[in-house]
């Protein structure tokens, strides 16, 4: 192949393509948490870094982690190796990452707490970051894609007023109905943070960008077309507008029957399906020629085997007569054996 006819554009890229629109007889694929724990070389090397944010923050660890996965899969796209939480972190709130528990942050739950933040995202701070992104794109082939990334402004502002995941996020979603200003507040402030922090990613060499809604799916309609659907939309436009050749991928998790009027309003190039969505009707609810990417169980790559190749086959069943992306419906598992990745892409490949 001639390679110097082809640009870091990617001009051969089955994942840009697919963001293009293209039906392919191989659709591209990647997965979520690709670089990760599952990986004894991610493990050996996170323990050199000390901390998660050390690893997150160092370019030649970052840039390392995030090439890891490429070496051993040849995966079609790499993800930047960061973290939804970088972003609050460069909004000038607490970020620590408790070993075995996950991210602590300090709560942003009033609006005095909520003033204490800057009013715009430090890109400084997060220079690491961006030349992290440089250094990856230096290093991939042209046909293989640079993923940036942001969380949803839901999602992110879900960790910053709970101070933490889980407990259905109730502690912001009882800020949005307690205060719905504050909270309108704190979304608008991050909109405008994730489109400075993606617009920094595609300078630095990213050709797509994802934004994760990971828990938006639990959202009632109405507090999900306000909280999730209507920044998205927003950040999406912003993107578009400064950066017309970048590709969008907007992941609302969980979206279901919410999906359509998600798809609808925001104008991204693909939209990510979790691994419960029902295929055919997400076909059916995003517009002709949009890209679906998803949604192998995470499970079954854990399993392996037969019931992983069927996992793989149905999705290709059910999306490949359109532009597909295949990736999981979530991130890979900790307890997953890396030898079941690469029998994921030979199968997709197959064909
Ligand atoms: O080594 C470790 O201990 C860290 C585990 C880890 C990793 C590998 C965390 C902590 N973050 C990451 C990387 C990461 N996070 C990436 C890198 C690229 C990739 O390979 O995919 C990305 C895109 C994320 C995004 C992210 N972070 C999301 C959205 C996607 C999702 O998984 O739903 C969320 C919610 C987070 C927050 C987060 N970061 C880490 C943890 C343990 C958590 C909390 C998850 C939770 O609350 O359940």
């Amino acid at each position: 192949m001639n390679r110097s006819a082809t640009s870091a554009a990617g001009a051969e890229s089955r994942f840009l393509k697919a963001l293009s629109g293209e039906v392919q007889t191989v659709p591209p694929v990647w997965l979520m948490r690709q670089a990760g724990r599952y990986l004894p070389e991610y493990r050996e090397l996170r323990a050199r870094a000390g901390s998660f944010l050390d690893l997150c923050y160092t370019p030649e660890f970052a840039t390392e982690v995030t090439l890891q996965p490429i070496r051993r899969f040849a995966l079609d796209a790499a993800i930047l190796f960061s973290d939804i939480l970088v972003v609050p972190h460069a909004l000038g709130q607490e970020v620590r990452f408790v070993e075995g528990e996950g991210p602590r942050l300090d709560p942003v739950a009033s609006l005095s707490e909520f003033a204490r933040l800057r009013e715009e995202i430090d890109l400084g701070f997060l220079a690491p970051v961006y030349e992290t992104v440089a250094r990856v794109r230096a290093a991939l082939d042209p046909e293989v894609a640079l993923i940036g990334f942001c969380g949803a402004p839901y999602t992110v502002a879900t960790y910053m007023v709970g101070g933490r995941g889980g407990d259905e996020q109730a502690a912001a979603r009882k800020l949005a109905y307690r205060e719905p200003e504050t909270f309108q507040a704190l979304i608008d402030r991050l909109v405008e943070a994730s489109v400075a922090h993606l617009l920094a990613q595609v300078r630095a060499g990213a050709q797509a960008v994802q934004v994760f809604d990971s828990w938006s799916g639990d959202l009632p309609p109405a507090e999900f077309a306000r909280w999730s659907t209507e920044p998205i939309r927003a950040i999406c436009a912003k993107v578009k507008a400064a950066a017309p050749e970048v590709k969008l991928i907007a992941f609302a998790r969980g979206a279901g029957a919410k999906l359509a009027d998600f798809a609808a309003a925001v104008p991204a190039d693909a939209f990510g399906l979790a691994t419960a969505e029902n295929r055919i009707a997400a076909r059916a609810a995003v517009p002709a020629g949009v890209a679906l990417q998803g949604n192998v169980d995470p499970i079954a790559l854990v399993a392996g085997g037969a019931a992983l190749d069927a996992a793989v086959d149905g999705v290709l069943a059910d999306l490949g007569h359109g532009p597909l992306i295949v990736n999981l419906g979530h991130g890979v598992r900790q307890e997953t054996p890396p030898e079941h990745v690469a029998q994921m892409v030979a199968r997709v490949r197959r064909g």
